[in-house]
């Protein structure tokens, strides 16, 4: 069986930001594959990546895209295994155009939205995480560990900076 979580992006330029959802995978040890499928320039990359998608293994895919952002939704469409959208930080609207692009699907094919841009990406490495970790004891331990780590890394009080 190969790799459970598949990160997409609409380009190149989206991977600083989706890097963070494959650093955050690299830290809590889940294998993935990171590839640029783009709903408008690679049509047919996305409708094969869609239709392969429950025979290759994967259980989440992590689709980013800015702008005009179809790929999470036309995603979900072509396959049933869930999809976490990341609304991509745009120059020209700040994301908010990524976001209402991936946020309102029509009822029947959802895509679970994250916040627009890095933190976005970084909580949908752990939303994945989270998943697979339902079935995975020694992730869900991983996890927690990481959870615990970050809990315990805020200060009570504020500094000066
Ligand atoms: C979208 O268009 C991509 O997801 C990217 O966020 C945006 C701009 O792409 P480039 O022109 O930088 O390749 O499809």
């Amino acid at each position: 069986m190969g790799v459970k979580v598949g990160i997409i992006m609409g380009s190149q330029s989206d991977w600083p930001t989706m890097k963070e959802a494959a650093t955050i995978l690299d830290e809590l040890g889940v294998a993935y594959e990171a590839k640029i499928v783009s709903a408008h320039r690679t049509p047919d990359r996305l409708w094969d990546y869609g239709k392969t998608a429950v025979d290759r293994g994967l259980h989440v895919i992590i689709a980013g895209a800015g702008g005009a952002a179809h790929l999470p939704g036309m995603m979900a469409s072509k396959t049933r295994v869930p999809v976490i959208g990341v609304p991509v930080q745009t120059r020209a609207l700040s994301g908010v155009d990524s976001l209402y692009s991936i946020v309102q699907m029509p009822k029947g094919f959802p895509v679970a939205t994250m916040a627009i841009g890095a933190a976005g990406a970084a909580n949908a490495g752990l939303m994945a995480a989270g998943i697979l970790a339902i079935s995975d004891a020694d992730l869900a331990a991983r996890l927690d560990d990481w959870r615990e780590k970050l809990s315990a890394s805020i200060p009570q009080e504020p500094q000066d900076e």
